[in-house]
């Protein structure tokens, strides 16, 4: 996520790290490279001028230059005020009472305002609620059945009426959420290709009928500058609750992310990280700081992890890994869980990039290695998985024939296997059976 940024400001840090002791010239320098790559990451110029001069300041305070190590006083800096720009509180959903809540999603064409109304309403499914949506977008018959289709989908209710009034049926979708015990209601509602003064009236009377809890921009990040001009129009109207950035799984450069909160005064709450309705993560500012620099975001990858991993099921594989009795068929248990946890590379950039697992975020990693992995060990027997000695050549042979891959591969994967077994049994070591595990990283 925000790949380029990332990597930029990660040198200009580690250089600075490699300076040992530091004078105001190197701070001079590594501020100037800092303003150079946010200003090509399309952060809007005053966000930039103002974060710059912030960061300077702390940066050439006595205590720093003073320290042992000033360059990773620095790099607190850096992270601080990065949190800052994103808005420092992770700023949460607001509900109105009593239920039905409602959530007005708003944005200009194509932002993904009508997949991350789905997705938001599988996120409140999760967390408990009974969401009931509606697509207020009369314009366009194929909006609606959009909707309908991801209702199915995800296994939500939505309100269906033929209207060409979306004010008239955001009151009536209330009314029926109201009167069948709906919690929340989730408006979808109408792009267009630029703001105007059809859309803001439009938006403006829905909200005036329903009276939203929430006001959420649909943002697409991939958009930069435009993104920020967008949510202060739509806010100047409409006094948003908060933004929801989108596509920050693409190449978005960060100009969006790291302006809106400035620009607006607006919290993000959500981003969108891909086009299934699970890519969808709460919006944590000090966490996406850390993601940036490097630091890793353990934190989430342990919601992640809980989410898709049974913790009975967490637990007794923990125990057979310390008793070094962990076979080929956990191992494709794992591998299965580990696809359950997302793109690789979204799993691998939430590592802390130092220590042991320095540069494990620009390993090419190849999703179909994984499947390929899978397959062979499918073609194994259950007392091969369990006794792996028991594998010899010709039992190597059936195996690559039976999954499609070369022999080769097979061996690749017994090895692999074999060092995992050791690693685990090393790594588990260090983890407690009781409660949250011991975690070593160095963060
Ligand atoms: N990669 C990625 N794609 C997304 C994300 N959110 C939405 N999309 C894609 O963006 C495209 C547009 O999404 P929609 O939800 O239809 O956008 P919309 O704002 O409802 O569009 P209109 O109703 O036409 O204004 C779709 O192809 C989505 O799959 C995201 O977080 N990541
Ligand atoms: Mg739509």
């Amino acid at each position: 996520m925000l790949g380029n940024l990332s990597t930029k400001l990660q040198k200009i840090l580690r250089d600075l790290k490699g300076e040992g002791r530091l004078d105001e010239l190197h701070i001079e320098v590594a501020m100037r490279e800092i303003r150079i790559a946010l200003l090509e990451a399309d952060v809007h110029f005053k966000v930039v001028k103002e974060f710059v001069s912030r960061v300077k300041e702390k940066a050439l305070g006595e205590e720093v230059l003073r320290n042992l190590m000033p360059a990773q006083q620095v790099v607190k800096i850096v992270r601080d005020e990065l949190t800052e720009l994103f808005g420092r509180e992770e700023a949460g959903l607001v509900f109105s009472k009593p239920f039905p809540s409602v959530i007005l999603l708003m944005g200009l064409q194509g932002s993904g305002k009508t997949t991350t109304t789905g997705k938001l309403a599988l996120w409140l499914k999760k967390k408990g609620f009974q969401p009931l949506m509606v697509s207020t977008d009369v314009y366009r018959p194929a909006a609606m059945e959009q909707l309908s289709v991801i209702a199915r989908e995800i296994g939500i209710g939505v309100y269906e009426e033929k209207s060409s009034d979306a004010v008239e049926l955001a009151g009536n979708a209330l009314q029926h959420a109201r009167n069948t015990g709906f919690d929340i209601l989730l408006i979808d509602t109408a792009g267009r290709l630029h703001i105007d003064s059809e859309l803001m009236m439009e938006l403006d009377r829905i909200a005036e009928e329903v009276r939203p809890a929430e006001i959420l921009l649909v943002a697409d990040a991939m958009t930069g500058q435009d993104a920020v001009n967008s949510a202060r129009e739509f806010n100047q109207r409409l006094n948003l609750s908060g933004v929801v950035l989108t596509k920050m799984d693409g190449d978005a450069r960060g100009g969006a992310a790291l302006s809106i909160k400035t620009v607006t005064g607006k919290p993000i709450k959500f981003i969108g990280v891909g086009e299934k309705y699970e890519a969808l993560e709460v919006f944590h500012p000090e966490r996406m700081a850390s993601r940036i620099l490097g630091m890793g975001d353990v934190l989430s990858l342990i919601e992640k992890a809980e989410e898709v991993v049974d913790e009975e099921q967490a637990q007794e594989m923990l125990k057979k890994m310390q008793r070094n009795e962990f076979t080929l068929e956990d191992f494709r248990q794992q591998l299965r869980q580990l696809r359950r946890l997302g793109p690789l590379e979204q799993v691998l950039g939430m590592l802390p990039q130092m220590g042991p697992l320095k540069g494990l975020n620009k390993l090419q990693v190849d999703e179909k290695q994984l499947t390929y992995l899978e397959a062979i060990i499918n073609s194994m027997t259950l007392k091969e998985r369990v006794a792996y000695k028991t594998i010899n050549a010709s039992r190597r042979k059936r195996i690559a024939k039976g999954s499609g891959r070369p022999v080769s591969e097979v061996n690749r994967l017994l090895k692999q296997y074999v060092q995992t077994k050791k690693m685990m049994n090393k790594i588990s070591k260090g983890f407690s059976t009781k409660g949250l595990p011991k975690l070593n990283f160095p963060i």
